[in-house]
């Protein structure tokens, strides 16, 4: 049992722990004084990749092509990297239990580490369908999609897929879903979408920006099955072959992957920091991403913080949101006078030759369609109190999603008709 101590300690070794590093470099933190601990046995990555080019059959995304800070455009931070900056990175190692009063870590193996200052980055894990105790949700073939081990699992069912029946289904209809259903059919198996809602990621899309791309999948051969859960599964030798729905339909396939949400990964700080038990969860943190307790700071997919521009409290279970709060608490560690964290929502995807950008908010808004989805162009405003609070567009070049970006930041008011907002569409965005 090793006993070790560090100024500055990540815990969690995700999207924002490389972004984290790299804004402590490059404030002139000394070899020695950071650790960063994962239970991953890999150094930090752009997640993101593992739904999308990851599962590719063609030129797929491997590591250390997509070693954190790529997606963020800087340089690729390989394990090398650590090493070189006096960094210890604890990779393949779990923290089993943390006292934030004596402002130690204790590993599954007893070794201690103490710090000075904490980053808390757990991150998020899927949310399992043993969870609700669906029957068979433990047979073999039933996959799950956070990290490269995950991934590694699904690709190698993939090519086994191919020697058997080429069948996959999916269940869950947000991100996960459809991208990795994308990846699947792409690698030519037979895939069929599962989910509870009526149309594609309902969270998001209206019934009219959903037809789009749920056309783009009955089209390369998906099936969609809307309106419908997982009741069960069934399996021989302990392999999963079928989906038995609510519906009572079934489903055969050789892959299941399932992509019905997140969870933060809070229960380390349960009864030692603010938690919130009501939607969002996650950890309570201020404007500095600063939790209930002074010397420890949350980050990514589990801090819950002030969006600034929307006066509400949020958590974004989102890269761009793991970089930036990421660099955000390094700097108010290291700078007292840092001000309030102050971050724009923002998502996107990419599936097939599509891709969409969501600045802004959705959620309590009046949808506004725009252009026209066979020009494979178009997009949607999303109005609250008379202003655009948030704007959507697939297929934008860079120019026009910053004008999205822009709208979004501005909220500037629509116009008392709503149709002349539709009508307008880009110009209205390009007049600001
Ligand atoms: P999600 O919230 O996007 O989608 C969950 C989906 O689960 C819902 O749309 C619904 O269709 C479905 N669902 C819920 N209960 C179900 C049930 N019992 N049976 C069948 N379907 C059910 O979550 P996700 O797709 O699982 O993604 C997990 C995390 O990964 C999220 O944090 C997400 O933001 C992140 N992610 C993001 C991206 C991206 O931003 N492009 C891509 C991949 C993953
Ligand atoms: O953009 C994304 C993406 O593809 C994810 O998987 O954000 C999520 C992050 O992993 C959530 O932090």
């Amino acid at each position: 049992m090793a006993a070790s101590s560090y100024k500055y300690v990540v815990l969690g070794g995700g999207n924002a722990s490389g972004y984290a590093a790299r804004e402590f470099v490059q404030r002139g933190v000394g070899k020695g004084e950071l650790a960063i601990i994962t239970e991953e046995p890999y150094v930090a990555y752009e997640r993101p990749a593992l739904s999308k080019a990851y599962l590719f059959p063609e030129s797929p995304a491997r590591l250390p092509g997509f070693h954190a800070t790529v997606g963020g455009g800087g340089d690729k931070q390989p394990p090398e990297w650590y090493d070189e900056k006096g960094i210890d990175y604890k990779t393949s190692t779990k923290i089993t239990s943390v006292d934030v009063a004596a402002k130690k870590l204790t590993s599954e193996i007893g070794d201690t580490i103490s710090y000075e200052k904490l980053i808390v980055a757990t991150g998020a894990r899927p949310i399992y369908l043993t969870d609700f105790g669906t029957q068979g949700a433990d047979l073999q073939g039933i996959f799950y999609l956070r990290n490269v081990v995950d991934a590694d699992k699904i690709v190698a069912a993939i090519a086994d897929a191919k020697t058997k029946s080429n069948k996959a289904t999916v269940i869950g209809g947000g991100y996960i879903g459809m991208e990795t259903a994308a990846g699947l059919n792409k690698n030519g198996l037979d895939v069929t979408i599962v989910f509870p809602e009526k149309h594609l990621m309902e969270r998001l899309f209206t019934a009219e920006m959903a037809a789009f791309y749920e056309k783009v999948y009955t089209d390369k051969g998906i099936k969609l099955m809307p309106g419908n859960i997982a009741a069960s599964f069934e399996g021989t030798n302990g392999q999963v072959t079928t989906t038995v729905l609510k519906s009572g339909e079934k489903v055969e396939s050789d892959i299941v992957l399932v992509g019905v949400g997140a969870r933060p990964n809070v229960e380390l700080f349960k009864g030692q920091l603010e938690l919130l038990e009501e939607r969002p969860g996650g950890i309570k943190v201020d404007g500095n991403l600063r939790t209930s307790n002074p010397d420890v700071y949350a980050v990514g997919d589990i801090a819950a913080f002030p969006l600034k521009k929307y006066g509400i409290t949020t958590r974004q279970e989102h890269v761009a949101n793991c970089r930036a709060s990421a660099v955000h608490a390094v700097q108010s560690i290291m700078d007292p006078s840092t001000g309030d964290y102050d971050y724009l929502p923002y998502f996107y995807s990419r599936i097939f030759d599509l891709g969409w950008q969501l600045y802004g908010i959705n959620e309590n808004t009046t949808p506004v369609f725009f252009g026209d989805p066979s020009t494979k162009k178009f997009g949607t405003y999303f109005v609250r109190d008379g202003k655009v609070m948030g704007a959507f567009l697939e297929g934008g070049s860079n120019e026009e999603n910053a004008l999205m970006k822009k709208v979004a930041v501005e909220q500037p008011p629509a116009p008392a008709d709503l149709n002349e907002l539709g009508s307008q569409g880009l110009s209205f965005a390009s007049k600001l």
